[in-house]
């Protein structure tokens, strides 16, 4: 039984020694010393033995079990040590590789025309508000001057919500709204850039959806002069210092006198070319002297103090300025037009 032991000790031994992963070894482990194992076999055969060998067989058994279990676990420890730095050498980091390009977005174009429009009107002293694209009826439309069955209602198609609310056809109840806020107090010097919504049928210059910044100053003495000056200014810092602009008589509810503003065409440098119909202007925005009626629904006084206004088309803007030929490209976003950015 001896001899049987010490052999199995060896045989075992040399199998731990040349395992190659830890399922070999698992495999040696129930293989030797399971429940059904070669050491477990060797021992049941205890009982054919005289009694006074019994101890000192036992001994010599227990002797090969612990033998065999720290062999096991050295050799696991061994393997694993292996396994883990074959796993780190494989997984080095080589620093020096590129790094994957990561395609980096642009800010839109209309935007980045408007922050140049806020740009420069923070420049001339405005701030700048911000209204709800949802508004009332009477925001967007009665304390305008525009009533209800007023004709001029029709030249702004609106996407009513319920008869009192819709999206808002221009910026202009912000005027209303910025005045109530100011409660009285003057100057009133703001712009406030947004989106629009209109009934109009979508084509190369019209959207339904669009953006407009208005402008709006109150104060004691302000003459049709300063809107003139300020217009100036903003057209020669938006499409240079050579630019001229010209006021058309127009008609707004809201402004009396109204005027429609034109710069020299910037494709032609007004000489008339395609694009501004040989006329050599091109229109950029509507503006005129607050109406005294509008003043009072914003809770002024026109005896007191006057203002001008005015309202620009973002999309018109910034086609003039980057010569793009359709409002569409703006919403349509195709990549191709907004990396040009
Ligand atoms: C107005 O909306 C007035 N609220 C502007 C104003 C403000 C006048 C303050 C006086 C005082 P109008 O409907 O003309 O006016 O629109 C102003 C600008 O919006 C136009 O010059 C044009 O550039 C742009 N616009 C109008 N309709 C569309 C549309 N469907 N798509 C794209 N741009 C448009």
């Amino acid at each position: 039984m001896r001899e049987r032991l010490e052999a199995l000790r060896k045989e075992a031994l040399a199998g731990i020694a040349a395992a190659r992963d830890v399922r070999a070894l698992q495999e040696l482990r129930v293989r030797y010393l399971g429940k059904k194992g070669a050491l477990t076999e060797i021992l049941r055969g205890m009982g054919s033995l005289p009694p006074e060998e019994r101890p000192r067989v036992g001994e010599l058994a227990n002797e090969v079990r612990r033998a065999l279990e720290a062999a096991l676990a050295e050799r696991q420890a061994a393997l694993e040590r292996a396994a883990l730095e074959a796993r780190l050498s494989a997984e080095r980091l080589d620093v020096t590789l590129p790094g994957r390009p990561i395609p980096i977005g642009a800010r839109h174009p209309l935007l980045q025309v408007i922050e140049e429009i806020e740009d420069i009107f923070i420049g001339l002293g405005f701030e700048v508000a911000e209204g709800p694209e949802v508004e009332s009826d009477y925001y967007n439309f009665e304390a305008l001057n525009l009533p209800k069955g007023h004709p001029a209602r029709d030249m702004q198609d609106s996407f009513y919500i319920t008869e009192e609310i819709l999206l808002r056809t221009h910026t202009s109840p912000v005027q209303i709204r910025t005045m109530e806020a100011k409660g009285g107090a003057v100057p009133v010097k703001i712009i406030c850039p947004g989106k629009v919504y209109r009934r109009d049928d979508d084509d190369a210059t019209h959207s339904h959806q669009f953006m407009q910044v208005e402008g709006l100053v109150v104060d004691r003495g302000i003459r049709m002069s300063d809107l003139k000056g300020v217009l100036l200014a903003f057209a020669r810092e938006m499409f240079g210092a050579d630019v001229a602009i010209r006021l058309r008589p127009s008609y707004f509810p809201f402004t009396e006198p109204s005027a429609e503003v034109d710069i020299t065409c910037v494709m032609c440098g007004g000489r008339g070319c395609r694009v501004c119909k040989e006329t050599g202007w091109l229109e950029i925005l509507g503006a005129g002297m607050v109406h005294p009626d509008v003043l009072r629904a914003g809770g002024y006084d026109p005896e007191q103090v006057s203002g001008f206004a005015f309202g620009m088309g973002v999309e018109r803007i910034a086609m003039l300025k980057y010569g793009i030929d359709d409002i569409r490209h703006f919403y349509t976003n195709d990549v191709r037009f907004l990396e040009q950015f």
